[in-house]
């Protein structure tokens, strides 16, 4: 297992929904490193950059709406193998199939309001880093405790 970084959105619904605490209770109990954060509102440019690979289905104009509409909570977060380990803890993208353990399966109904974004591999994530980061807002650290999770 290698130290990875993903990248992880609050979406819209768990803002508003007052859930930001809870969902970044549970990344912080699993043992991730948070490295970078800013509440910030999606424009339209980067929504469509972001779901670029999703242009041209149904659900692509509804999606950008819904990421744009109100403010998200985007965060780089750190660990060994934490791009499978958070869509792990994330569950499946419909809230409704999602095991009830999980972030969305806990917290969630319905795919167009799943809560969370969660890189999906290692490309994915240096790409969706960089658009929404700049490498100066990265803040990496030495962490108490580190040495207790894992060899
Ligand atoms: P994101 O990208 O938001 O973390 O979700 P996933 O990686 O788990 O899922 P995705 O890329 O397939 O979907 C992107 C985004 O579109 C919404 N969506 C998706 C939807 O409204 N209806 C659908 O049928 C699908 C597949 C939810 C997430």
């Amino acid at each position: 297992m290698t130290v990875e970084r993903t990248f992880i959105m609050l979406k819209p619904d768990a803002i508003q929904r007052g859930l930001a605490g809870e969902i970044v209770s549970r990344l912080e109990k699993k043992g991730f490193k948070l490295v970078a954060a800013k509440l910030m509102r999606v424009s339209r440019e980067l929504a469509e950059e972001h779901y670029q690979e999703h242009r041209g289905k149904g659900f692509f104009e509804p999606t950008v709406g819904y990421i744009t509409s109100s403010p998200v909570l985007a965060m780089v977060w750190e660990g060994k193998n934490i791009i499978a380990l958070a869509r792990t803890l994330m569950g499946a993208t419909n809230p409704a199939q999602a095991d009830p353990g999980s972030i969305r399966g806990g917290l969630g109904m319905d795919v167009s309001r799943n809560l969370i974004h969660g890189s999906d591999g290692a490309e994915s994530a240096a790409r969706e880093i960089g658009l929404y980061f700049a490498p100066e807002e990265i803040v990496g650290y030495e962490k108490a405790g580190e040495e207790w999770l894992g060899e």
